[in-house]
């Protein structure tokens, strides 16, 4: 998951599974709304979840939920069946050893990356007879050389700052190579306005300028606008997680003015240093950053199904740069692996007398997502152009979207992706891909309470690759076992009720405490979660596989008409509330 998926959408009270709670990202204001909720909902809370448990036994059939159990091929043989918790932790290791090999990571522009990329295409190449393609792209100052170097001069004193702890490179920015001290310019107000830049066009000068408002996004494109030698956005100290540096920032993308992240301690030094006029406040400036080429989004189609009806199962192949990436997203990659070859290899032994679905099934691994979706958000942005074929998938091809992110989270919950009432969604989405993500978020919680399993809804208004699949109009589902946010002691208790004493797992604490950070390894994972988790996604296909008219299931009303389509370059538009700002 990206940090976005820490989202306001996904604040939602019946779904902490989702809530990355790097509390970074929430304004006060929200975090201060959120308590009070929290405290005068308590009831509330009780309630939905009780609600939800008191389902467990007590299905609801309505018009939306089909007989479950008849749509196997005959009962003893179901996609389900095939999922196996040593066959998922079999391959999951393997990631483990190519992050091992790549100095603990698997990010974009590291051997990690591009090894992880030839393990899934080897592994479907050498044990399937699906479609693969290869789908590549290129991403400008997106990976970072060396420790990059920042200084000051202020009044003839020199400083030397620390990358990481006072300073972050903002991802996107281009390499700085100052060779002189360049003055520093303190933005006023909060750098959202042009009024607030005017002084500084064109001058030469690097400009500073506190956090929120608007997106990082938005005030690298006003240091882009007026020209500025480099900019500088601190963190603005409204919380305990506002003071120090983040290694996810990220501008525009082709940014052309070189830009740091900077700690709320060394902004205010800066600032305080600058309210006297008298005060001569110089800086440098100086990183490697280059392109990232050749980033892979790999698909692999089921031979068989109809290739203008296709259910694409999607996770993402990076990881992040602090940590080998195991449960973020390495669970969600394998998950997504096993599926494929276990669907591979029923439909392929006769022996299996596995009925082929109606429908194509498409599983994709998508690159660079820890980037900011951009790996998915350019596979739909192909999908739409003119020049698409049957064969790459064009939009209309698509009838569904399943998302498998972070799904082996070692104090899971089971967050079923939904759009909860259609407030947690991305604005734009079209009311007709609300009506089948609920659809499908249904479909799960029927599995769910069939297990006898817990469940939480998770709002699908951020976060992972299913954004830009609904935002162009496609229903999406799936689960996740959540990131950085903190299981209650009521979710806990609840769990506990369903799964027996001592599963219930930890209650204030991280659904996933390696969230993002080197600890994220192989022993980061919850087989058990794991397994349930992919078991959930293997229901799904085959259910929704082997309904006679899935496009009408989905889309009781048709197809949405009015899609909305996000632009890669800007993609601050993903980043509504929290998420890049
Ligand atoms: C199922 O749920 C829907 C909506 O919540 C409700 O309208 C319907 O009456 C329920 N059906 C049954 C059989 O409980
Ligand atoms: C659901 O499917 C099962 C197994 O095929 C069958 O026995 C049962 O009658 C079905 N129920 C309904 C309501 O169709
Ligand atoms: C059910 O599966 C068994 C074993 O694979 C097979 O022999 C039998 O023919 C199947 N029955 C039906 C009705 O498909
Ligand atoms: C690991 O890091 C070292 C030192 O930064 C570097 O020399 C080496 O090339 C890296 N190895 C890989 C596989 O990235
Ligand atoms: C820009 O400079 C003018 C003239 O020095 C000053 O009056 C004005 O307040 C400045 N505006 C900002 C936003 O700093
Ligand atoms: C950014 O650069 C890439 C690759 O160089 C190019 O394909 C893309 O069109 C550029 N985007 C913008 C907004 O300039
Ligand atoms: C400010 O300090 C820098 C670095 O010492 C120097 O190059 C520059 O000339 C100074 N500017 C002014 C206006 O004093
Ligand atoms: C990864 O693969 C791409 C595309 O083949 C290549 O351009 C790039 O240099 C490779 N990166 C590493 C670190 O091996
Ligand atoms: C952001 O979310 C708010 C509601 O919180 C909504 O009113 C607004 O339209 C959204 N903006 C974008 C760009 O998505
Ligand atoms: C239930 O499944 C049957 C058989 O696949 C299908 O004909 C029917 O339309 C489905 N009903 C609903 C409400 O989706
Ligand atoms: C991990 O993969 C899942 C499923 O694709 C995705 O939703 C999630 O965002 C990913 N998480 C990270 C941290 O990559
Ligand atoms: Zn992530």
């Amino acid at each position: 998951m990206t940090i976005e998926n820490k989202n306001q959408f996904q604040t939602s009270i019946v779904s902490n599974s989702t809530i990355k709670s790097k509390t970074f990202f929430i304004f006060t204001g929200l975090l201060i709304l959120f308590s009070i909720l929290t405290i005068i909902l308590t009831a509330i809370i009780l309630s939905i979840i009780v609600k939800n448990f008191n389902s467990i036994n007590t299905t609801n059939s309505s018009s939306s939920c089909n007989n479950t159990t008849n749509n196997n091929n005959n009962g003893s043989i179901s996609f389900v069946n095939e999922i196996k918790s040593d066959d998922l932790m079999k391959h999951l290791n393997e990631l483990q050893k190519i992050a091992d090999k790549s100095n603990g990571t698997r990010a974009i522009g590291t051997q990690g990356f591009n090894d992880t990329i030839d393990y899934i295409t080897n592994q479907l190449q050498q044990n399937t007879n699906f479609v693969i393609q290869h789908e590549y792209f290129n991403l400008r100052n997106s990976i970072l050389k060396g420790i990059p170097k920042f200084q000051s001069v202020i009044n003839n004193h020199i400083d030397d700052y620390i990358y990481l702890t006072d300073f972050t490179h903002i991802i996107f920015s281009p390499s700085a190579n100052f060779d002189s001290f360049i003055q520093l310019v303190v933005i006023p107000n909060l750098g959202c306005q042009d009024i607030d830049w005017i002084n500084v066009s064109n001058t030469d000068s690097i400009a500073l300028v506190k956090r929120g408002d608007c997106g990082f996004a938005e005030k690298a494109q006003f240091a882009e606008k007026y020209r500025v030698k480099g900019f500088l956005i601190y963190n603005d100290g409204i919380a305990p997680d506002r003071f120090q540096v983040y290694q996810n920032v990220r501008g525009i993308m082709n940014g052309t003015i070189p830009g740091y992240f900077l700690s709320y301690n060394l902004g205010m030094k800066f600032v305080n240093a600058a309210s006297n006029i008298n005060t001569n406040i110089s800086i440098i400036m100086n990183s490697d950053v280059y392109d990232a080429q050749g980033i892979a989004n790999i698909c692999a189609d089921t031979p068989t199904g109809d290739k203008t009806k296709t259910i694409i199962v999607g996770s993402h192949s990076d990881g992040v740069l602090d940590g080998s990436g195991i449960n973020d997203n390495g669970s969600g990659t394998i998950g997504n692996l096993v599926l494929a070859l276990n669907l591979a290899r029923l439909l392929r032994e006769s022996s299996s007398n596995y009925i082929p679905y109606e429908y194509r099934v498409r599983f994709c691994w998508w690159g660079a997502e820890e980037l900011g979706l951009i790996g998915s958000i350019y596979h739909v942005e192909q999908a739409s152009l003119s020049h698409a074929t049957i064969e790459s998938g064009r939009l209309q091809d698509y009838l569904s979207y399943f998302n498998y992110d972070m799904i082996g989270s070692s104090n899971y919950n089971f967050g079923i992706l939904d759009s909860i009432d259609g407030i947690y969604v991305p604005s734009g989405t079209p009311e007709h891909a609300i009506i089948g993500t609920d659809k499908i978020a249904n479909l799960f919680q029927q599995w769910f309470n069939q297990q006898k399993l817990p469940w939480t809804q998770s709002g699908v208004g951020g976060g992972s690759d299913f954004v830009p699949f609904l935002t162009a109009g496609i229903a999406v589902g799936g689960v996740n076992t959540g990131a950085n946010g903190i299981k209650s002691a009521t979710e806990r208790d609840v769990i506990t009720v369903a799964l027996g004493a001592g599963n219930g797992g930890l209650a204030n604490v991280a659904y996933d405490s390696c969230y993002h950070q080197q600890c994220d390894r192989i022993q980061n994972i919850n087989p058990f979660a794991y397994e349930i988790s992919v078991k959930a996604a293997a229901y799904a296909i085959e259910y929704m596989g082997r309904l006679n008219d899935l496009e009408k299931w989905i889309y009781p009303k048709g197809r949405p008409t009015h899609i909305h389509l996000l632009n890669i370059n800007k993609q601050y538009y993903i980043c509504n509330g929290s998420m890049c700002m």
